[in-house]
């Protein structure tokens, strides 16, 4: 039975010095000290001995067993330290190392221009209105003096919801409840910026674009100070050295009406691809307000005068930026949009 001890010892022995985790000592302690383990099976084997050979033997166990406790015991902490040390070496953070780039995003060219115009015109003293884009046949047609057989009326031009109801073709219905709401107040000095709908598609044209139109209504204004405010304009967003001119036009709701060119900002006026040779850019439309539109609105003609614009923002930041297909700007090509 002492060789059974001592072999049993040297097996562990053995074992102990080759194992390497907590789950290899866990097994090595229930195969000795478990219920069925080698030392258990020794205390039954016993049961056939004399008592004074019995005590003896039950002590030497006892002993042995002790000793593998304690070197159980030992061999766990020195793994624990391994096991912590590994770890600690593995999982090192080096906080100095540069943190991984996050990619930002950007502001669409639509945007850029957008608040360009309205930092623009609210320096000038403007005020920013919004309004609905889905519109009545009176705000978007008739208030502004759009007869019925006028050709923006058509199915072909404008999206009709209803007989009554439309997608705004222009923001000058918002410039209409203003001057509802704020009449008999004075000055009405407002930009309407937003969407508007209609019916056209191709490099130069989109079913949705944006607009912003402007509006002053006081006693005594002039033409002249429409002229003013769209070169202060002009200059603002292309360049102090721009000129404006103004040619005669017709718009149902201003009279009289001028289309406004600005000189060319790539050739400055010598003739180049940009401006077909003829030195001038159409940027804008104009005029002074029609009479029955600023009754529409509420105001007399024959006390208070006024002037309007309307100016697309796409065509703004295609001649700002060079983009040469009005369609880029709602493809949501990141490569594209990366640019600005
Ligand atoms: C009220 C009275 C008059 C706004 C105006 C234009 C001329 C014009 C175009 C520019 C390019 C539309 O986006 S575009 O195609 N706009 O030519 N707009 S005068 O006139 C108004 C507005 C409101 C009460």
């Amino acid at each position: 039975m002492l060789d059974r001890i001592r072999e049993i010892e040297r097996q562990v022995m053995e074992e102990l010095e080759g194992s390497l985790s907590p789950e290899e000592l866990q097994d090595i302690k229930v195969k000795v000290m478990g219920k069925k383990g080698s030392l258990s099976a020794l205390y039954k084997e016993m049961r056939g001995l004399r008592e004074e050979a019995k005590r003896e033997m039950g002590q030497l166990i006892n002993e042995t067993r002790q000793r593998f406790e304690q070197m159980l015991e030992g061999k766990e902490k020195e793994l624990m330290a391994l096991l912590l040390a590994r770890r600690l070496r593995e999982e090192t953070l080096d906080v100095s190392l540069p943190g991984l780039p996050v990619r930002r995003g950007y502001q669409h060219p639509l945007t850029l221009v957008m608040d360009e115009i309205e930092e623009i015109f609210l320096v000038m003293g403007f005020s920013v209105a919004e309004g609905p884009e889905i519109e009545t046949d009176y705000y978007n047609f008739q208030a502004l003096n759009l007869p019925k057989d006028h050709p923006s009326r058509d199915m072909q031009d404008s999206f009709f919801v209803s007989e009554d109801i439309v997608l705004r073709s222009q923001t000058s219905p918002v410039q209409i409840r203003t001057m509802e709401k704020m009449c008999p107040a004075l000055p009405v000095k407002i930009i309407a910026p937003g969407k508007t709908f209609r019916y056209d598609d191709d490099a130069t044209h989109s079913p949705m674009f944006h607009q912003v139109e402007g509006l002053l209504v006081d006693e005594g204004v002039r033409m002249s100070d429409l002229k003013g405010v769209l070169l202060m304009f002009v200059r603002q967003m292309f360049g102090r050295k721009r000129e404006i001119r103004l040619r005669p036009s017709f718009f149902p709701f201003t009279e009289p009406s001028a289309e406004v060119d600005v000189s060319c900002m790539i050739c400055s006026g010598t003739g180049c691809r940009l401006c077909k040779g003829t030195g001038w850019i159409e940027i804008l439309g104009s005029g002074m307000v029609h009479p029955r539109v600023l009754e529409m609105g509420g105001y007399d003609p024959a006390k208070v005068t006024g002037f309007a614009f309307g100016v697309g923002v796409e065509r703004v930041a295609m001649l700002k930026y060079g983009i040469e297909d009005m369609r880029w700007l709602f493809d949501n090509d990141v490569r594209f949009l990366r640019q600005f």
